[in-house]
């Protein structure tokens, strides 16, 4: 983490459970790992994080969605999208899904996350192989002749300021471990299949 993120507490003591990482895992029958969702907002994010956490869900794996929007509604609901909000708003969900992680959940997160330095702050907070980044690759055109809730022609209109890839940027990954091409390319069943895919190369389903 980074030095501004020490804890303003003091007399505060870390405090360790009765079981090993090991333990947990062999009792639980499953490793946690958190499933980085990046890309504009309507480029399928969620729409393929709710189908991969139906299929690990039905197959018996302990899987959870966070979502941008929904997250927005309740402990992120006193953030905006400055830049510095969306940084804090990153913050947090990555301090959530290590949390879940760490218990062994599969944690599926859905956040635009447009800056690259705030998405390599949650790979580092994360132990080796347990955040995998996946780019939902989908054009800022795709998502704007989709355009599902309406955002995008409000935000040509200037009604929403800093809308991510029309006032305010977005940094694709360099160096995603999994692609998605949701702009059209393919259909949200083979974006499922490819992740479900990774996750058994990877030996986490
Ligand atoms: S992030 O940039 O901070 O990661 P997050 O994923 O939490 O964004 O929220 C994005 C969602 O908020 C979008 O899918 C959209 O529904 C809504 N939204 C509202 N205002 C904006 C905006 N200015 N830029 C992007 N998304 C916005």
């Amino acid at each position: 983490m980074t030095k501004e993120a020490a804890p303003v507490s003091k007399n505060i003591v870390w405090h360790h459970g009765k079981l090993t990482d090991d333990q947990r895992e062999v009792k639980l029958g499953q490793k946690g790992v958190v499933i980085w969702f990046t890309g504009l907002s309507g480029s399928g994010k969620s729409t393929v994080a709710r189908e991969v956490e139906l299929a690990l869900v039905e197959n018996g794996k302990n899987a959870f969605v966070l979502d941008g929007d929904n997250i927005r509604h309740g402990l992120n609901n006193n953030l905006g999208f400055s830049p510095e909000d969306r940084k804090e708003n990153i913050r947090r969900i990555a301090e959530v899904a290590k949390l879940f992680s760490q218990s062994n959940v599969i944690a599926l997160t859905a956040f635009i996350s447009p800056y690259k330095a705030d998405r390599d702050t949650v790979r580092a907070l994360l132990p080796a192989g347990q955040f995998i980044e996946v780019f939902c690759d989908a054009s800022v055109e795709a998502c704007e002749a989709r355009d599902a809730k309406g955002l995008y022609k409000k935000a040509r209109a200037g009604q929403i300021p800093e809308f991510t890839g029309i006032s305010a940027p977005y940094e694709a990954p360099e160096k995603p471990e999994l692609v998605l091409e949701t702009g059209g390319k393919e259909s949200v069943e083979q974006s499922t299949m490819k992740v479900l895919k990774l996750l058994q190369e990877k030996g986490i389903v």
